[in-house]
């Protein structure tokens, strides 16, 4: 089976697997996990930020940085396709009393300037008050749009203008960075806090990180616990997280198998898939007359796996374990299918 439902898939390999036997371990509630604070340090330091927090998930790492951000009854912007609004079982809402207000990006999820300033509502008698700005790179459901440094800061100083703080979903930073030639930094640089995942494709089993300032990341620590995230001998699963930010070089890799990917099945009657930017392949089926989940069962049945976006939209997502030969294999299986 070649599965590409998502970059989450990967399973961790034997250094991995040996660097979790190694690692020493310590209780990290204490803040006595010495792998878990090396791999904080070195988060914080790829980022460019004061701190970084250790989360299970990617979820969690939202969720906390969104409850660190505001206070209860306020509102947050994001973009209405964006993970925080759209998969986290509206968490904003059930933990942290938020209310969302969404805002329509474009195509490529991208949010701009005057839709912050036209999103923003001041605090008065009747109005609850902006208190944070979401955004996301890549942006997942406009198929890994990697957006660009100077877009996340116009939408960024917009909020900053307004005394809204900015958080940023970055689960695929470093695939918007490897797509577009640029540091991490450069592109989390505009926002007060950033998560990104270990998880995906930097291929760690467990675990993103949560950077902000050093204030934010004390506070962020305390609700960690509260959402019932502090860890103890956490040291075993961030000793192959600290391996997995190494793997952050080899994600043009997944970009260069989605472009070939796309390619293929864009070649296909009745599909149509533009160029991918990252590793998100997105495809339309509605040509072939069949929904998504028609599509995706008729391609399972011959050894692909990926997820329905939509009625008529399949997404694929190219990862570290899509060994070589595998896209070729899995464009004539979706041919086969069809
Ligand atoms: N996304 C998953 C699904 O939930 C859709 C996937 O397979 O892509 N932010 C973004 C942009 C994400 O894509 C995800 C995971 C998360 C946050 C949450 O991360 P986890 O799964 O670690 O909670």
């Amino acid at each position: 089976m070649i599965d590409l439902r998502s970059d989450t898939v990967t399973r961790p390999d034997d250094r991995m697997r040996e660097a979790a036997r190694e690692a020493e371990v310590g209780d990290d509630v204490y803040r006595e996990d010495p792998t878990v604070n090396e791999l904080e340090r070195r988060a914080a330091d790829v980022v460019g930020k004061e701190a970084a927090l250790y989360v299970p998930t990617g979820t969690m790492g939202n969720q906390v940085a969104v409850r660190t951000h505001t206070e209860r009854g306020q509102e947050v912007l994001a973009e209405r396709e964006s993970h925080v609004v759209k998969w986290e079982l509206g968490g904003m809402a059930q933990l942290s009393g938020l209310q969302v207000r969404t805002i329509d990006g474009d195509d490529r999820g991208v949010v701009a300037p005057e839709q912050v300033r036209e999103g923003y509502v001041a605090e008065d008698l009747h109005r609850p008050g902006t208190g944070l700005l979401a955004l996301e790179n890549t942006h997942n459901s406009k198929g890994g749009a990697a957006i660009e440094a100077e877009v996340i800061a116009a939408a960024a100083e917009a909020a900053h203008g307004l005394g809204v703080p900015v958080h940023l979903d970055g689960a695929r930073v470093f695939n918007a960075a490897a797509a577009l030639g640029t540091d991490v930094k450069e592109l989390v640089d505009p926002v007060d806090s950033v998560m990104f995942c270990l998880s995906k494709g930097l291929g760690a089993p467990v675990g993103s990180m949560l950077a902000g300032s050093e204030g934010f990341v004390e506070r962020a620590r305390r609700n960690r616990k509260l959402f019932g995230g502090g860890m103890r001998q956490a040291g075993i699963i961030a000793a192959p997280g600290l391996l997995a930010l190494e793997n952050r070089h080899r994600l043009d890799e997944d970009h260069e198998n989605a472009r070939r990917l796309a390619a293929g099945l864009d070649g296909i009657a009745g599909l149509s898939v533009p160029e991918p930017e990252t590793n998100i392949v997105l495809v339309d089926c509605e040509g072939t007359d069949h929904t998504a989940e028609e599509f995706l069962a008729a391609c399972e049945a011959e050894g692909v796996l990926g997820v329905a976006f939509g009625e008529y939209r399949v997404r694929f997502c190219t990862h570290r374990d899509v060994a070589n030969g595998d896209v070729e294999k899995a464009i004539a299986a979706v041919e086969r299918a069809l």
